[in-house]
Order: structure tokens, then sequence, then C-alpha cells
């Protein structure tokens, strides 16, 4: 019998390949790694997942002498898939880091996309591919390589190919639209096939996609060589594209008085149950979960409201169709994140289980071990992209650099937490979560400094504002930081500005004023950040019912709705806000898609 491939991974050790190497291993494959230049003449297949930056990418290659063998390798006509930077790399530059060069195997240059009508960039989300070229004309499994124009893809990724029937439209395999700019998704050629997609983050139909490659005979996939001239066709832009508004479940761990670590849940971030247990009776008045408990909890013996088991409750969102899954350890500026051995744990069991994007947020920032050994922030967030993250997401710290970043005009230094990561892993891969309150003023006589980013009560909010506010009164955004306990001298729109400057990929938007409330989302503060910046903004907080999400899309534009008690307390399925949506127009992600 003959010995099945040997399947090789590249990693060129700072991207996250965990996702990819996990999805393999879910659907049964064998493979190792590529680390060194002689590794390559082992390898039958080859899969270059490529996350992060292009130059970062490019440099790394080079320094560890696997760029050239690289190259070598794509010549031999063994099979190559690339994903996302392993797509890139096949061209001849990218806009990302125009010193560096690629393998010029297409002989095209990648751009950065333009931000025009409004459009958020990174492209962030669940998007369409459709045939172009030849591969419009097959419609075998094996030739479209698993791929369908019914299914949605993961992208996240700031530059593209453009679609050129002159150049890239030899290769193109697929393209696909965003607002009005047509790129090329997805490459096959010869003994290459590339995506700008992640399969790995795809959900069951990217699972398919690496099935098919994976399990095509040697001989079939040589056979997809084709001669050096293909049909390439004109490919006219839709007045629509197909991207969705993403639906994200967030799970707030941390660990119970037991020490285990839970999902919880707090009402204005105060996540301990309302009534006293007599277990726990003690009188020391110390800690509490949020500064607007330290008035009302004078006690810090109430059970922490446990809602389930972290792993098993992100593979129940995983199952019912959330497009994302954000994980928040928030408790964990209280210490290292890299001795929170339990919590790695819980990223890495989850990561293996789950096959659409992985947020992992909580105590991402410089830190001292208690023995003296520094760890800087770019360590934290290697570690958890190791366990299995795609996006880390920072909080507190983000605060910080900002308000550094303001004393010193506006100019990032490239010290922060945000650069650092960015740099390495993409910008794509940076989130920053920030807990906003509302700090009430009398717009009349106010005279500080945000009186442009002033939010004033009608009558018809001030009747939805409850105890928040009353008629005439306004209003501006507070930072807070450490889970909302510390107010800041800082406003969301200063946030929201300078890390788009420090290069943050997303803004997941919470609001302690609307946390765990089911009032709905705080709309006025969604309006004031979407306009505010043009990075993929995700609202977080409030929501209640199915029409809350479909509000919040239509009437402030974001690009994605995070929830989490409603999901935890079963009160709406993440598939009732999906119909819900679709009902209202609104694209969506079919759910099991
Ligand atoms: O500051 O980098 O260590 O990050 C800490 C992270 O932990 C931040 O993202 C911060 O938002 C989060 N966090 C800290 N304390 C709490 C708390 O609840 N006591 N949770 C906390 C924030 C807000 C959302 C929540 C939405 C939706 N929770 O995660 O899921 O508000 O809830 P809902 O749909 O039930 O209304 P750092």
């Amino acid at each position: 019998m003959a010995s099945s491939p040997r399947l090789y991974l590249l990693d060129y050790g700072a991207g996250n390949v965990q996702s990819l190497a996990n999805s393999i291993a879910k659907l049964g494959y064998q493979f190792e790694w590529i680390s060194r230049p002689e590794d390559f003449a082992q390898a039958d297949k080859l899969v270059f997942p490529g996350v992060g930056a292009f130059g970062t990418a490019v440099a790394n290659l080079r320094a560890k002498g696997l760029f050239e063998p690289l190259r070598s390798y794509l010549r031999s006509g063994r099979p190559y898939f690339g994903i996302c930077i392993g797509m890139q790399i096949l061209f001849a530059s990218s806009a990302e880091s125009p010193e560096s060069e690629g393998l010029g195997v297409i002989p095209a240059p990648i751009e950065r996309f333009t931000r025009e009508s409004g459009k958020a960039v990174p492209h962030m989300g669940w998007n369409h591919a459709a045939f172009v070229g030849e591969s419009a004309e097959v419609q075998g499994e094996s030739e479209r390589v698993g791929m369908s124009e019914e299914d949605s893809y993961y992208f996240v990724h700031s530059f593209r190919a453009a679609y050129d029937p002159a150049t890239t439209g030899e290769w193109a395999h697929t393209t696909t639209q965003y607002g009005q700019e047509l790129f090329v998704s997805s490459v096959r050629r010869e003994n290459v096939f590339a995506t700008q997609f992640h399969p790995e983050k795809s959900g069951e139909v990217g699972l398919r996609i690496l099935e098919a490659w994976l399990s095509a005979p040697l001989e079939a996939i040589d056979a997809h060589r084709v001669p050096s001239t293909r049909r390439t066709r004109e490919v006219i832009v839709a007045p629509k594209d197909g991207f969705t508004k993403r639906i994200i479940a967030c799970l707030d761990v941390r660990a119970n008085d037991d020490g285990d670590l839970v999902v919880t849940k707090g009402d204005q971030y105060d996540v301990r149950e309302k009534v006293e247990s007599s277990a726990f009776i003690i009188t020391t008045t110390s800690t509490s979960e949020s500064p607007s408990a330290t008035t009302k909890a004078s006690s810090p013996t109430r059970a922490v409201r446990n809602l389930g088991k972290p792993v098993a409750l992100a593979n129940r969102y995983y199952i019912e169709g959330a497009d994302e899954i954000c994980l928040l350890n928030i408790t964990s500026f209280r210490n290292s994140p890299l001795r929170d051995q339990p919590m790695l744990a819980v990223v890495r069991e989850a990561a293996a289980q789950i096959f659409v994007p992985l947020t992992i947020g909580g105590g991402i920032k410089d830190t001292v071990d208690p023995d003296g050994t520094p760890r800087t922030a770019l360590e934290v967030a290697g570690a958890y992209f190791r366990a299995g993250a795609d996006k880390v997401s920072l909080g507190s710290e983000a605060v910080t650099a900002v308000e550094k970043l303001r004393e010193n005009g506006w100019v990032g230094d490239g010290t922060s937490a945000i650069e650092t990561i960015a740099y390495v892993y993409g910008r794509q891969a940076v989130v920053v979560s920030a807990d906003p309150r509302r700090v009430f003023v009398d717009p009349e006589t106010y005279q500080g400094p945000y009186a442009d980013e002033l939010v004033r009560a009608s009558e018809a909010t001030a009747t939805s504002l409850g105890s928040e506010g009353e008629a005439g009164k306004a209003w501006w955004y507070q930072c807070t930081i450490k889970g909302g306990r510390e107010p800041r001298p800082l406003s969301i729109c200063e946030l929201a500005r300078g890390i788009d400057i420090l290069g943050a990929g997303e803004f997941l938007l919470n609001c302690i004023d609307r946390d765990g409330s089911g009032r709905g989302y705080d709309l006025d503060l969604i309006r004031l950040v979407r306009r505010t910046v043009g990075i993929p903004v995700v609202a977080s907080s409030g929501a209640g019912r199915t029409d809350d999400f479909v509000d919040v899309f239509e009437k402030t534009g974001v690009e994605a709705a995070l929830a989490a008690g409603i999901f935890h307390r079963y009160e709406v399925e993440i598939g009732q806000v999906k119909a819900r949506c679709g009902e209202a127009g609104i694209r969506v992600r079919r759910v099991g898609s």
C-alpha cells in the first residue's frame, strides 16, 4: 500500500499557526513542522499558514534561511497551500512593507484597502467568494477545492491583491468584493493553491476546503497543471458586497471562590450574586467587583456568579453559529497571565474545538513576575497566540498607551503594547476592549475638554435612560481601567483615535452603564465611536432581545454585535438573532454553513 504523503506546515516563528494545526489534527491528518531549510526536501505537501505582517514574515523566513528553499519548493511542482500571508507572499511586493520583496511568483503587488464609502479596514469578518476564469466553468468539488459560492469565509486583512484580468486574472480562482473593491480571494494554478481568507477559521465550510486539498491524491493535484496562458475575464463590481455582520458570543472568565475558572456575568461589572452566601459571611470590607458596587456592597462574601464552564460554553456557541468567540480573563490584571496556566489551558482546549475566530483578552501588558523577571506585553500575547488565540484584546494597557500618546502630541514611539504586537502579528490581531461610562454634565455651564463629544439627552432618550439621566442633561464617555474600577482622564473618542494611530485592528466597545442590563445597546455611544474610527467596531453591553441587534446594526453601522448574558441564560439563541437580522434585511452568515 502506498504510504500517505508527508505533510509539512511552515512555521516561521511569529504567526499564529496553532489554529491551522488544530484544524488539521481535527481532520485526522498527521503533519510535521518545517523549521530548517533541509526540511523542505522531506515534504510531499506544504501548507504555509501565514498570519501577521508581510514584512515580519519575509524577514523571519530570510533570517531562518527558509525564503529561498520555499521558492525552490514552489518551483518543484509539489503541492502548496498558502493561507493569508501565505498567499500574499507569492506576490511581488506589499504596500504593508515596501522594503520587503515577496516571492514574485505572481507578478502583481499587494495594496492597502481604501476606506472609501466609510467601510472599515481591516476587512474583518465573513464574506463570499465567486469563481472566476476557468474555475467558474468547472463544477467538480476537486477542481473547486471544496469551495462553494453559497458559503461565507472568514477574512481578516488590511491589504489585498486587486483583481485585474491582465495580471492576477491568470491566477485568480475566486474574487471577493468588499465595499466597491474587488480582490483576489483565492488563487489556483499548477501546484499552487492559496486563500486570502482563513479556512481554519471558517467553521465547517473551511474544514471542507482543507479536507478537499489534504485528501487530494498527489497525481490529481499535479493534473491541475495548466498551460501558461489561461482564460481570464472581466468581473463586474456589484452594487453591494457580500460582507456579513458578525454576531459574537462573549465569555467573561474568572476564578470563583473555590479557585475554579468559571464563566461569569456582571451587572454593570459586578459579577457577584446579589444575595450574600451564609457559607461565606466574614466581616472584612475589602474588594468588590466594580466601582458602582463599592458603596452598595460592604461585604466581599457574595459568591461569584457561575454560568458554566468556559470550554463547554464556547463550544456550545460555536455549534449554535457564533461568528466569533471572545474569552475575557476579567481579573488577570491582578497577576501575570503568563503564570495563569489554567487560563492558558482553557484557551488551548477551546481552540482545539472551535473553528471560528477566538479573541482572548485580559492582562496583556508589560508585567514583572514575582521573582523579578520582566515580561513584555508581546510575550504575554505570544503565549495566548501559541495557545490558539487568533486575536488578543487589550483593555487597561490601551488606555494608558493613549494617555501617553496624547502627551507626545499624538505620535507613537513604537514601544506601546499595541504597536509591538501589531508589528509582529499584524494589526488585525490586536483588539482594544474599552470600558467607558457616562459622566453627566450641565451642557450650559460645561467648560471641560470634551464639549465636542457631548451627547445630549432628548425627551425620548431621557425616558429610556431611566436612572442614567434626565432631559436637558448631557454627558461624555470616560475611559476606565482595571475592569471599570479606575476612571481615567481620557474620553472614549480620544481612545478611539489613539488606538487607530497606534495600529489596533478592531475596537470592542463595552458600556459599563448598560452591561448586563438587557436594555439594549448604548446607541449614542456606539454611533459616536463609529463616526470617530475607521477600524471595525464591535458593539457590546446591554443586548436583551433580538431586535436590539437589528437596532444596533441599522442605527449605528457597526460591523459586529456582541452579547453575553442573554446567551448564557438561554434567553435568546444565536440562531434566533440571525433569523431576526435576516428578516430585517441584514446580511448575516447562515447558521450551520
Ligand atoms: O484591562 O487588559 O486586563 O482587560 C480586562 C478585560 O476584562 C477588559 O476587556 C474588560 O472589559 C473585562 N472586564 C474586567 N472586569 C469585568 C467585569 O465584568 N467585572 N468584563 C470585565 C467586561 C463586559 C463584556 C460583557 C458585555 C456584554 N464585561 O465582556 O460581556 O458587556 O454583556 P451583556 O450582553 O450581558 O450585557 P485588561
